[in-house]
């Protein structure tokens, strides 16, 4: 008999509705082991990180968090942030962390109308929303290079600088992840997106290393927008986008607007990852901890399972990471979802319905 194949786990709630969410992903994944008849099984090693634990500690992780972390197949993360602790001091604990210190630098994002859900957007369809960001996640504006300072000369005096980090190596790895991405998908086009015209040092590097980059690739279609005009096609001609690549604040906001174009932001999946394999790689749902809907057990709990899927896709499980997607798409096909998306379900209602859409291997 072939032995069971243990996969490792490091699971990270974090705040708010991570809380909620993470649980159901979990739930999904031990379904999918259940029926895999000894084929794999799921270890989870789990981690009370967050703003909590900050209040408590004053950390957001424990001072060894990423050695901990370091054996793990893969981390399954929620989100951060809570009223209380602030912002920058719980993203830059916890998530950016983890992102920065395991250089995940490729961070994916789809965007996708899935069936029965509806776009905001008059004419969207299927075929009309259909495209991956693919987010820059090391450096950038997120280089967290700079600092505050000259307070001491008196009220409305203090200055700060934020820099933003480019570097050659670090645009080539990521455009390059963006050209390999799209070779399998069916636009084969690459759009990258900069504000050149008023970054000119870090954004025209970015342009110089897309254009080197493109001439590895023939196959594949180009093109250079700018972040304002961008933001305007996304709503406007979301048919002629495929891989959009961009900086680290570019991106996030432009998969924001994607995710509520697709419908809510309570669906969108993503993965972090390291794609040379030297550290682990970690996938989250999209958005953040909800302080508005937590503890009342509405959260959307797809966003948490698509990325469930995107982790099962990259610890090579294709088949069942298609098998959750499916299930996804016969849930959001029958109409039983979250108030974000116009139902009136209940976080675990949306779980259970999915997993009785889990077919059989
Ligand atoms: N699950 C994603 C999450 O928790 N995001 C919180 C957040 O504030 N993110 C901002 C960022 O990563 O740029």
């Amino acid at each position: 008999m072939t032995p069971t194949r243990k996969i490792h786990i490091a699971v990270i709630p974090g705040d708010g509705i991570g809380q909620e969410v993470v649980p159901e992903g979990l739930r999904v994944l031990d379904h999918l082991a259940q029926q895999a008849n000894g084929a794999f099984e799921f270890e989870y090693d789990h981690f009370p990180w967050g703003c909590q634990y900050y209040l408590e500690t004053g950390r957001m992780m424990d001072s060894d968090g990423l050695d901990r972390l370091q054996p793990c197949d893969a981390i399954y993360f929620g989100a951060v942030g809570w009223p209380g602790v602030p912002d920058h001091v719980s993203l830059w604990g916890l998530r950016l962390a983890i992102c920065q210190g395991f250089d995940q630098y490729a961070n994916v994002r789809p965007v996708r109308l899935l069936p029965g859900v509806t776009s905001p957007l008059r004419n969207a369809t299927a075929e009309t929303t259909d495209w991956v960001v693919v987010r820059e996640n090391t450096e950038g504006e997120y280089a967290g290079i700079g600092g505050r300072n000259l307070s001491s000369r008196g009220p409305g005096k203090t200055v700060a600088i934020q820099a933003g980090l480019f570097t050659e190596e670090g645009c080539e790895r990521i455009i390059r992840f963006a050209f390999d991405l799209a070779l399998g998908r069916r636009r084969g086009k690459v759009t990258s997106v900069t504000k050149s015209n008023a970054q000119q040092y870090g954004m025209t590097l970015w342009d110089d290393v897309f254009a080197r980059v493109a001439a590895d690739y023939p196959g594949v279609e180009t093109e250079q927008w700018l972040v304002d005009a961008m933001a305007a096609r996304f709503v406007l001609k979301p048919e002629t986008l495929d891989v959009v690549v961009a900086s680290n604040l570019f991106a996030d906001i432009l998969s924001d607007l994607g995710s509520a174009l697709a419908g809510s932001l309570g669906i969108a999946a993503s993965a972090n990852l390291n794609p040379e394999g030297r550290f682990p790689s970690m996938f989250e749902p999209v958005h953040g901890s909800a302080p508005d809907i937590a503890g009342q057990g509405i959260a959307n709990p797809i966003g948490a399972i698509w990325s469930a899927a995107l982790m099962l896709d990259h610890l090579g499980l294709p088949t069942h990471a298609e098998r959750v997607m499916q299930a996804i798409e016969a849930t959001t096909s029958s109409h039983l979802v979250t108030p974000d998306l116009g139902g009136s379900a209940t976080t675990r209602q949306v779980t259970d319905c999915m997993i009785t859409h889990l077919t059989e291997p």
